[in-house]
């Protein structure tokens, strides 16, 4: 069985300082760079997720005439409202500047299309598209996925949820993660529901002794 580590949206735009800031989102570039050493060490590979959206990307507030952080709708799906974050080649949309990122094999970018949001590293909200995600893990013959990152309550969940559907045996890093926790049990739920669908929980420690 071969395995891959997927980091999701690793971005200053998700750290303290950052345009949609996650309590705590740069506590997990330490935990992913000791996951990114155990998985070099065993020749496993390390691929991240961006999100890269252009400025004009709809499911920002200010482009849809909405509040942050309600809910509304768009383009039949339910859409909540987020301040500007992560346009495509601003500083907010890079990889946090500690972030191990030559050790990356690949890099999978989500959210580019104006009209549809991407929390999942492998389809949009509406799973209408897919990015090239799949197919290279496929080609690599990879069947394993430990998957941490930003954030728990949405782009790891999707993320997470649309692995075990495609077959993907998959582990969470727990202390990898941090949520944006519109509601304050909205991680611990997310994790929850990932579990529920087949995913393993684990701590750092167990994904390094492996
Ligand atoms: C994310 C909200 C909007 C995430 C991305 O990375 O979890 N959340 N765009
Ligand atoms: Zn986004």
């Amino acid at each position: 069985m071969k395995a891959a580590l997927l980091l999701i949206d690793l971005q200053n735009d998700f750290c303290p300082g950052g345009a949609l800031a996650v309590t705590e989102g740069d506590h997990t570039i330490a935990i992913a760079n000791q996951a990114i050493d155990a998985c070099l060490a065993r020749h496993e590979p390390v691929i991240a997720s961006q999100d890269w959206h252009p400025a004009e990307h709809r499911s920002f507030a200010a482009n849809s005439h909405a509040q942050i952080g309600t809910l509304g709708e768009l383009e039949g799906l339910p859409q909540r409202w987020w301040p500007v974050h992560c346009v495509q080649g601003t500083p907010g949309a890079a990889f946090h500047p500690q972030l191990k990122q030559q050790r990356l094999a690949a890099v999978f970018r989500k959210g580019e299309n104006p009209d549809i949001d991407s929390y999942s590293a492998f389809f949009d909200n509406g799973h209408r598209t897919q990015t090239a995600l799949d197919g290279w893990l496929k080609s690599q013959g990879i069947t394993q996925l430990a998957v941490m990152g930003l954030a728990t309550d949405y782009c790891v969940k999707f993320s997470v949820l649309d692995a075990l559907q495609l077959g993907y045996s998959t582990q969470v890093i727990v202390e990898g993660c941090r949520g944006v926790n519109l509601q304050p049990e909205d991680s611990q739920q997310a994790l929850r529901e990932m579990q529920q669908a087949g995913a393993h929980l684990v701590t750092l420690s167990q994904f390094m002794h492996r």
